[in-house]
């Protein structure tokens, strides 16, 4: 087991990975495409890489943090053949298809590709609350499990390339669903002068109540059977309009509010009034065959 690493794109994400696997003893190289930000990098013990070709052919393992997957792209095809026998992390933000597409431009130059998906803001990293989630070669993964420990806590979630972008994306997706809802709840508030340090507190009790009921709702929705006893949909259609007229009155944008709005009466117009509100999932798109 080697205890070398290659770290490709030094933001600010990148720049904490390099420093985590520095903390840890590894032996770090390291490239930006802005040479200047290895600078303090390189004071605290990283070896620079004049190019990409030399960043990748310098460690087995090689970790890129680019802003999008076209740089990445951009940056392995001109890397040509020094991908050979090296493994890829991937850690910048992306698609599943575009991890896959990654994955066959790797493995046909005779790499291992890995992609990742990071739950966690730069300072978390290299503590246990930063999960990082990894698909793709099992055998690279465990490989070199130990060095990615370093960044934080490690999720294999599969074989497939793009399943941790797939999984990444949905968590960002009910963390911007969250942050949504409290924008639009503090705008409210605040027309009435309630400071938004007084309302928070209220609603994170709120929210972690209502969050303890969704492992009821997964069970509604693996098993499709979404009768309820507690909180019907036709019970929500009728009581969503006064979020929206409480907004127009007190001079609130109501576009954040709208679509769930015409969700929840397309889910009574179809005959589910009855139902639970997890029901409206089967509104947004089909589970696999
Ligand atoms: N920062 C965060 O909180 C989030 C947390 C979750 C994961 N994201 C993702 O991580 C990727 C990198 O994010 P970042 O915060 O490090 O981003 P920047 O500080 O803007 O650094 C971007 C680096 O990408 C390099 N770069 C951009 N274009 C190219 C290119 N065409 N060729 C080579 N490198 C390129 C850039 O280089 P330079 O501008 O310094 O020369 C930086 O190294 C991202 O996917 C987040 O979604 C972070």
């Amino acid at each position: 087991m080697t205890n070398t690493v290659t770290v490709m794109g030094l933001g600010l994400m990148g720049t904490a990975l390099a420093e985590a696997f520095l903390k840890d003893g590894r032996t770090t190289t390291v490239w930006n495409r802005t040479a200047a930000k290895a600078d303090h990098l390189a004071a605290k013990g990283a070896a620079r890489a004049a190019t990409a070709g030399d960043a990748i052919t310098a460690s087995p393992l090689v970790v890129l943090c680019l802003s999008v997957n076209d740089n990445v792209r951009e940056v392995l095809t001109a890397a040509g053949d020094t991908l050979a026998g090296r493994t890829i992390v991937n850690l910048t933000n992306g698609t599943p298809r575009q991890a896959r597409e990654l994955a066959e431009l790797v493995t046909a130059r005779g790499g291992e590709y890995v992609d990742g998906g990071i739950m966690a803001v730069p300072p978390m990293i290299s503590q246990p609350e930063a999960l990082i989630l990894y698909s793709g070669s099992r055998r690279a993964f465990d490989a070199h499990k130990e060095q990615l420990g370093s960044l934080g806590a490690a999720r294999y979630v599969g074989a497939d390339a793009g399943l941790a972008a797939l999984y990444d994306l949905g968590l960002l997706t009910a963390m911007y669903g969250m942050f949504q809802g409290y924008y639009q709840a503090v705008a409210l508030l605040r027309t009435e002068g309630v400071k938004a340090a007084e309302f928070t507190p209220m609603m994170q009790s709120w929210v972690t109540a209502m969050m303890a009921g969704l492992p009821e709702q997964a069970a509604q929705i693996d098993s499709g059977d979404y009768l309820t006893d507690i909180s019907s949909l036709a019970n929500n259609a009728a009581g969503y309009p006064n979020l929206i007229e409480a907004a127009r009155e007190q001079g609130v944008s109501t576009e954040l509010l709208l679509p769930l709005r015409d969700l929840l009466d397309r889910s009574v117009a179809e005959g589910h009034g009855a139902d639970g509100v997890a029901r409206l999932v089967e509104l947004l798109g089909a589970p696999a065959a």
